[in-house]
Order: C-alpha cells, then structure tokens, then sequence
C-alpha cells in the first residue's frame, strides 16, 4: 500500500491510509459537505471502523473511551468549526485524561475561506485551547505526511491532543504517496535522584503515602505499591477522578483522594507526606469560601518519583529494589467479597450492595454518577477484577460517549455506564450509537430528578436561603424526564426499577444482553 497510486488516489484516501498505516483503524464521525471526500475514501480503502455519532460530543468523548482502554488513539471526523466546537467539551475531558485522539476537522477549499461562507471560522484558534497540536494542511500532496505528524503527535507518552485541518481541496486534489508515522518513542526512565529522594522519603519516620495516578492505576504498578507499603508501613492513595483504575479481587485496593473539600482534607492529614507517583499535588475541584485550594497540609512534604511522561512501572520496580522490597508480598490485595443483593427501597448504599454483588468479571464501570456514586467503591473493591473509568475534566456528559469507545476498544467485555440523570442529557445521543453498533453496555441512570450536587455547592460557597428561582434551577423534574421512552426511542431496550427487587432484575436483564441496556433508578 505504498508508493503512487497511479494518480489515482487523491489527498482524503492518501490521509485515510495514513491512518490506518499508523495503527489508526477506528475513526468516530459527524461528517458535513467538506468532508464528503474523506467519507467517500472509507469505501476505497478497506480497514477503518467507522462510528456514527449524532453529536459531537459524542463522537469525541468516544474516542477518549477508546484511548482509555487500548493506549491506542482513534481518529474523529468533525464538520468545520462548528462541529468541533460542539465536540470541545470532550475533548477537554480527554485532554485532562491524557488521551491520545486524532482530530480531522473539514474545513473549506483553501480558495473559498476569504469569502465568508455562512460555515466558515477560525477552525485553528477553536482547536488550539482543547489540543496539543494543531495544523492546517496547505495541499493534497502534503496531506498524508501531515496525518503521519498527527499521529506521531497523538501517540506520545501521555496521550496528546492532535487536529489535523482538512480543507476541501486538499481532499479531493491529487495525492502521491501515503505517510508513515515515527513508531512512539519509548517512555523516559526515572532519574536515580528521584528514585533516592521518594525512598528517602518513605524511610524517614513521618507518615507517607505514594499518590498514584495516571499508568500507575494499573495491576504491576499497584502490585510494585503494595510491596513498598508491605516494608515501609506507607498509605497508598489515587487521585480523586482516574483515567482508568485496574481494581477488584486479587489487585491491590485503593482509596480516592474524595471530592469534598473537607472529606479531602481529613484523608489528606491522614496520608502526611507524599510521593507522587503519575500523580499531582492534589487541588480542590472549586475554590470555596475560607477552604483552601491545595490539599497537602501545610506542614507536609511531596517529592516527585515519575511523572506521566515517565515510565512509571521502572520506577515503581527501582524503587522497590532501592527499599528491598523487591521480594516482599504486597499489603492490601483484595480478597473476593460479593455483599448480599439489596431489597427494600432503592438508595446510594444499596446500589453499591448491589454493584458489589453483580459485576461481572472483566466488567469496565464508567462512572459518572456523582452524588448517588460516592461511596460505590468499599462495597465493589472485593468484586472480580474490573476497570473503573472517571472524568477527569469535569464536564459532564462524558459518561455515554467513552462507554461507547470502551465497549468499540474492548468488544468481549461488559461496559456498565453509572449515569446522573442531569449528566446523561449533555450527550443521550449516544444510546442511538450504542444501538446502532449493537454495543455491549448496560446503562443506569440514576434518576433522582435534580442536579443534586449543586445543592451541597450552593451551601458550601456560602449561599444562605436560597429562593425559589434558585432551588428551581436545580431540578430537573416538571416535566419528568421519561428514560425509559427516551432510550427506546433511540432502539435500546430498557426498563424502570422502583425499589431493590425490580432494580436487581432489570441490572440482571441489562447484563445477560449482549447489546445495550438501560436502566432507570428511580430515586
Ligand atoms: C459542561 C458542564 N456543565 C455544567 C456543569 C455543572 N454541573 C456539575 S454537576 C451538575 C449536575 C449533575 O447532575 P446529575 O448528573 O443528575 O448528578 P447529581 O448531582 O444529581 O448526583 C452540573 C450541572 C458541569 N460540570 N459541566
């Protein structure tokens, strides 16, 4: 597939091949008029999924899904400026996540921009806030080696942001030969002083914690965790929101830095000293009234082992070895732990019951639950081993479209989506994606008819009293939302549980499907 084409193959099919060359196989797509050549190249050119989204937000937030799952970017087609934009919010969120994703954004002929369309727009000042690289290809001859700069872009150690502008010309216009993409570089090794300086640390006396985050969320580099915990006495702790935690039965378990403030602070004082480990100093979520913004108590200490840019298992290994801990059993490991199924009346604490009682094996829990989800993790940590998904951008609308990236990314796995009712409607488009690919995912949406977090947010950033108006904006009822109508009016099969009895019933029916289920918790 290398070489000329014959003058056959014009600048859409040189990128197409790109792509798929460069291990680019899936691309989610909202396409429009300028990118007509681009959708046509896909029936020439064998090799690319491609996934229809109806939104762009879901069409990025899927391929964030997919990044989470395989370390592997996925391409997305947007129309224009407008179509990236609507995709922004996602692409934030995966931004923060270290996502790898390559962006074709569809742009005008280069000849007809100057004359304002109704769609034109700074595609390239839209782009830049929410990407790490950004270019607008000048022709069809140079379209493919600027897919394989994008590639390279997107497939770096953290996962970066690439959106590579298309303009229409360039697409239709002749092509010579397809690009290749640089093979990743190798993630950077840990320098012996960080190493000596976290096992300083960790020896000195004071409490100390290693705060993971990040590619330290995965089994080996929890396991290397629990041995230095093993000989040292240290916590170990991930951040608050996960890009993916590897967790359950067998792995070591670890708690979340929480969301409120205050909780935050207590476990923070608790944990003394960190060492960072693919982690930040962790920050409050929100600035509040006479709460500070940094979490780390004044009098504590934090040293750096690896960043995300590093490879973190070597250095989880080395240190181990500084410490001798190579050898030692890991502290903490879950033992198998199924709760009894909830009955009575359906709360946040029989949900976790439940959950705790139900996940399958190998299950990929995208959590977007917010307040119902709070304390879902004592209650699942001892189910068999399972990946757990957060935002880490905190827009929400997140949870739908990357539980269709994962379910694309991992087709023999269950995909189970915790949804708030308020977060489920930035981007409920996505059931129709789900029905359409016949994608393996059970959603439950929790269904107590507010934005309910915000009312703990009015109080705590000094709000007394609120008025009606502001309670009112609050709620989501009048009208109800009606989920189960919605869902099966995008062709997915759903039910509505009242209490323990039907909810078991209905996750049971959600997880014997191989296709998409959804769930209303009635809370
Ligand atoms: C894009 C975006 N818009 C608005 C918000 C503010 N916000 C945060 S949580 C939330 C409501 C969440 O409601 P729901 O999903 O029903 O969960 P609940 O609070 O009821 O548990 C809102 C509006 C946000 N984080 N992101």
């Amino acid at each position: 597939m290398n070489g000329k084409m014959n003058g056959k193959m014009n600048g859409a099919e040189s990128l197409v091949r790109t792509l798929i060359a460069g291990g680019v196989d899936v691309c989610f797509t909202n396409p429009g008029t300028s990118e007509m050549h681009f959708v046509a190249a896909l029936d020439r050119v064998p090799g690319m999924r491609c996934v229809l989204g109806l939104f762009e937000g879901v069409v990025t937030g899927a391929a964030d899904g997919y990044y989470r799952m395989l370390a592997r970017p996925a391409s997305t087609l947007l129309h224009l400026g407008p179509g990236l934009a609507n995709g922004l919010a996602n692409l934030h969120n995966a931004k923060k996540a270290d996502s790898g994703i390559v962006n074709i954004v569809g742009e005008h002929a280069t000849y007809h921009i100057a004359h304002d369309a109704p769609l034109t727009a700074d595609i390239e000042g839209v782009a830049a806030p929410m990407s790490h690289w950004v270019k607008t290809s000048r022709s069809s001859r140079s379209i493919a080696a600027d897919g394989a700069l994008a590639i390279e872009a997107a497939r770096q150690t953290p996962g970066r942001i690439a959106t590579l502008i298309l303009p229409a010309d360039t697409a239709w216009g002749p092509a010579d030969a397809i690009g290749r993409a640089l093979p990743p570089a190798a993630a950077a090794k840990v320098g012996e002083d960080a190493i000596m300086a976290a096992a300083a640390m960790l020896r000195g006396g004071e409490r100390s914690t290693l705060l993971m985050g990040s590619a330290a969320l995965r089994e080996p580099c929890l396991e290397w965790a629990g041995r230095i915990a093993a000989k040292t006495g240290c916590g170990i702790l991930a951040e608050g929101a996960n890009a993916r935690l590897e967790r359950g039965a067998g792995r070591v378990q670890v708690e979340r830095v929480p969301y409120v403030v205050d909780r935050a602070l207590s476990v923070m004082r608790a944990a003394g000293n960190l060492v960072l480990v693919g982690a930040r100093e962790p920050v409050a979520f929100f600035a509040y009234p006479d709460k500070p913004s940094l979490l780390l108590p004044e009098h504590a200490r934090s040293t750096k082992l690896a960043g995300i840019e590093e490879d973190i298992e070597a250095a989880l290994q080395a240190l181990a070895l500084a410490l001798g801990a190579n050898n030692v059993a890991p502290i903490g490991v879950a033992q198998l732990r199924r709760p009894a199924l909830p009955t009575g009346a359906i709360t946040p604490a029989a949900i976790a019951s439940m959950l705790g009682a139900m996940l399958p094996e190998n299950a990929i829990v995208v959590d977007e639950s917010i307040t119902t989800g709070r304390e879902f993790f004592p209650e699942t940590a001892g189910a068999p081993p399972h990946d757990w998904i957060n935002n880490r951008g905190g827009s929400i609308g997140y949870g739908m479209p990357v539980a269709i990236g994962a379910a694309i990314a991992c087709p023999d796995r269950k995909v189970i989506t915790l949804e708030g009712d308020g977060s489920a409607m930035y981007t409920l488009q996505s059931l129709w994606t789900m029905a359409r690919e016949g994608l393996n995912v059970t959603t439950l949406i929790f269904a107590n008819g507010s934005y309910n977090i915000l009312r703990g947010e009015l109080s705590d950033v000094g709000v007394r009293n609120p008025g009606p108006r502001a309670v009112d904006m609050l709620s989501i009822r009048r009208p109800d939302l009606d989920w189960v109508s919605l869902a099966r009016g995008m062709g997915v099969e759903a039910s509505r549980a009242n209490d323990c009895r039907e909810l078991v019933k209905a996750l049971g029916a959600g997880l014997r499907s191989e296709g998409p289920y959804l769930v209303e918790v009635v809370l």
